[in-house]
């Protein structure tokens, strides 16, 4: 036999073994399955991913023409080269004086493959290190025309856009769901250039002034001796600066609130924080605040689930951004805006506008929609694409303009100012993911990583030698003017307007309009956060912070501490709470959602009527078996006992009682008194009882109801539905899960 034959023998049989299918190359095999199993000698196609690997099989298109293109996700092309071209033999063994022998300075290929290698990192984000981007589209709904010229928000004007969401303190190895702020920012490559809105998931700022963006960072980053703890703000240096510093105090809610660990990206709103200033056809302005409303609801985790999920899935918020667009369930937000008029003090009902510790309630000027955000397509190279793109509050376009606000004002030298050290010279608008998609003629030249080759001898203007080009253009022809604002003519100061001082009332607004289980998570997350600190006196000057907030709060929390609760020495005004901040209420639509189906691997038949019912809704099935790999009927197990955590699934439907696999651990530890019933694997009674702990809709029929009952969960109690079917109980579930929890689950015992 000739040595291809015997590699293609020997893959036929291991392909065999494994799965016990005939290989892809034996007659009559499927062409799909994929000869993994050897190294190939001859180039092929890429790999699909393993089943277990891989996202849901399930496609729900949401109805979007999206545009999305295929990807490529493997290594492509017949031979290796070097990066000059040059074809190589071998890339295991340096070349060596003999076998035994030291290496050869002359081997071109390893000094190449080590110096590249040696390189391949670059300086993560200063802040919001951690993150994941997609591409996707806008589409304008034409209905910002009477306040904003640009162009990407006209009538059904379709935009490619990217977007990347992070967390601000972490590292770039850190976990997804810790508390933090998430960043929002999305770079529209529009046909007037590009337009970059680099916002958050949460409307206001710790600080009023951009000056003091570098104090709130060191004091929320990790220590400084031990560089500890990692990703938290729960440690002395950022409670002792917030503490001191009170304009911090609203937002410090927001993040001691559900906002802060989001149970998804798609799940989260989103806030541009700043106001800017919109421009008109006809040249007149406005001022306007930018709202990402996402079309799922606003959705976060409990503190408990958030922390489990840093253990057992650290990429969460990564995976669910691209198994949500493999699987076809499109994350999506629509646009809106709040609009002002721009009067020259800048104010709304008493409001200032420039200073990004303050909100403007939905219900006092409403969020009117101007376009959606369909994210559909995951980057190809994470490095080069999310690792990669550069945002910048001064990527602008016609229509829409900055104001005075002093962090905004900071923010536009600092995003280009990092992208030297970061992405290592001012050429980095050339990169692909951030060129821009409108016609590019700068006179830039040179410098680090240059990859255009210009022509032409006038770089300058104005000249006679390159024929007097490029030319500028003016507002009729698309050029950005900036708006002739008139500038009050007073003296250098180093102050702050008045207005700047209210550091409590918005802080209390926030607090009044949650509902009582909210004000709960707030309060306890205050108190979990305090309760890592070391410093006495740093607690003690927060709840000097949270009496002028509200004395429910700070003697919540100063209880859990075991400090007395100190008196206000400076009580927020009261003003009339915004229904619109609470996440509590309501009903969205459940495209995407994630079912763990536990499955009998015997009854095939039984599963598939799930896993079609489940799709048929528009959810995400994913098959829980006691062991991976196929199970029959043509379905795989997406996950194991071993493998599968409830904090993973929005629910959990279960048709069996499975006995103890071989892997589980014995239950040596089981106490008298333990629920009686059948012996159910130990690890679908945790996925049960920490379900139905964190309030999320169970389903189960059949044997299923005997395991929850072997699991202790009461097959009464409100959203715990049981039936003879699955078509029985998945109506139910999906009410359920419209709204997200079962929060009849939780009474709360906080007084309002
Ligand atoms: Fe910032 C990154 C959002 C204030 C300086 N910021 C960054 C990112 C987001 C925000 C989402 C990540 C962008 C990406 O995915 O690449 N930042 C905000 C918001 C702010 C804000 C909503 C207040 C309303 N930022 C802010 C201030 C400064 C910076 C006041 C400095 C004066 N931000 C930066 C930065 C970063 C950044 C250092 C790090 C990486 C980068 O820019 O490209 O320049």
């Amino acid at each position: 036999r000739k040595p291809a034959q015997v590699v293609k023998d020997a893959l036929e049989k291991a392909v065999e073994k494994v799965t016990g299918a005939a290989s892809p190359t034996a007659p009559g095999a499927p062409a799909s399955a994929p000869p993994d199993l050897v190294e190939p000698t001859e180039p092929r196609e890429p790999l699909p991913p393993k089943p277990d690997q891989g996202t849901p099989a399930h496609v729900t298109p949401t109805g979007a023409d999206t545009g999305a293109s295929p990807q490529l996700n493997s290594q492509q092309g017949a031979h290796l080269t070097t990066s000059q071209g040059l074809r190589l033999p071998d890339t295991d063994h340096s070349l060596k004086a003999g076998e035994r022998g030291p290496t050869l300075l002359q081997d071109h290929h390893l000094r190449e493959k080590i110096m590249h290698f040696d390189h391949e990192r670059i300086p993560e984000r200063v802040v919001h290190a951690r993150g994941a981007g997609a591409h996707g589209v806008f589409i304008g709904h034409g209905t910002a025309a009477a306040v904003c010229k640009a162009g990407f928000l006209q009538e059904g004007v379709r935009t490619p856009v990217f977007t990347r969401f992070s967390t601000v303190v972490g590292s770039r190895g850190s976990a997804d769901t810790v508390r933090d702020t998430r960043g929002f920012a999305t770079k529209f490559y529009t046909a007037e250039g590009t337009f970059d809105l680099v916002g958050n998931n949460i409307p206001v700022f710790f600080i009023q002034d951009g000056i003091k963006f570098p104090d709130v960072i060191h004091a929320a980053k990790p220590h400084p001796d031990r560089e500890i703890p990692q990703a938290q703000s729960a440690h002395d240096t950022f409670w002792d600066f917030v503490s001191l510093h009170t304009e911090a105090t609203h937002h410090v809610m927001w993040q001691m609130s559900d906002r802060a660990i989001p149970r998804s990206y798609r799940t989260m709103e989103g806030f541009g924080v700043h106001t800017f200033r919109l421009v008109n056809a006809e040249g007149g302005t406005s001022l306007a605040k930018f709202h990402w409303k996402p079309k799922a609801g606003v959705h976060s985790l409990l503190w408990e689930e958030a922390q489990l999920i840093n253990g057992v899935d650290p990429d969460f918020h990564r995976r669910d951004l691209y198994d949500s667009i493999e699987s076809g369930a499109y994350p999506q937000w629509e646009l809106g805006i709040q609009v002002f008029p721009d009067t020259p003090d800048q104010t709304f009902e008493g409001i200032d506008l420039l200073d990004s510790t303050k909100i403007v309630p939905e219900e006092l000027a409403p969020v009117t929609p101007v376009g959606t955000l369909v994210l559909n397509r995951n980057p190809t190279n994470f490095f080069a694409e999310s690792e990669q793109v550069a945002f910048h509050v001064g990527h602008l376009v016609p229509g829409i303009d900055v104001t005075d606000d002093p962090l905004l004002q900071a923010r536009l030298f600092s995003y280009l100012d990092t992208q030297l050290t970061r992405l290592g010279g001012p050429n980095f608008s050339q990169i692909p993911i951030n060129r821009p998609h409108a016609p590019v003629n700068d006179m830039l030249r040179d410098g680090f990583h240059q990859h255009a080759v210009h022509g032409g001898v006038a770089p300058y203007k104005p000249n006679t030698l390159d024929g007097g080009c490029p030319f500028t253009a003016g507002a009729d022809m698309s050029a950005f003017v900036e708006f002739p604002q008139v500038v009050e003519q007073g003296r250098k100061v180093r102050e702050a307007p008045a207005s700047y001082s209210d550091h409590y009332t918005q802080a209390r607004l926030f607090w009044r309009s949650l509902t009582a289980l909210e004000r709960e998570h707030v309060a306890r997350a205050f108190t979990f956060e305090l309760g890592k600190c070391y410093e006495q006196a740093i607690k003690e000057r927060q709840l000097k912070v949270l009496a002028n907030v509200d004395p429910v709060l700070c003697e919540q929390v100063a209880t859990g501490l075991g400090l007395p609760a100190p008196e206000a020495e400076n009580p927020a005004r009261d003003v009339a709470p915004s229904p619109a901040l609470s996440q509590i209420g309501g009903t969205w639509p459940v495209d995407g959602r994630l079912v763990g189906v536990v499955v009998d691997p015997a009854d095939h038949e039984g599963a598939r009527t799930v896993v079609a019912e489940v799709d048929a809704a528009g959810m995400v099935p994913l098959l829980i078996a006691p062991h991976g790999g196929p199970l029959g009927g043509g379905l795989v197990a997406q996950r194991t006992f071993l493998t599968a955590r409830s904090v993973e699934f929005d629910a959990i439907l279960l048709a069996t009682a499975p006995p103890p696999a071989p892997d589980a651990l014995p239950a040596r530890d089981a106490k008298a008194g333990a629920p009686s019933g059948p012996a159910v694997d130990p690890r679908v009674s945790l996925l049960l009882q920490e379900a139905f702990r964190h309030a999320k809709a169970i389903g189960a029929w059949g044997g299923g109801v005997a395991a929850l009952e072997a699991a202790g969960v009461p097959v009464d109690a409100v959203g715990v539905v049981t039936g003879d079917s699955p078509s029985a109980v998945l109506g139910s579930v999906v009410d359920l899960l419209g709204e997200h929890r079962v929060w009849d689950r939780f009474p709360s015992a906080l007084p309002i």
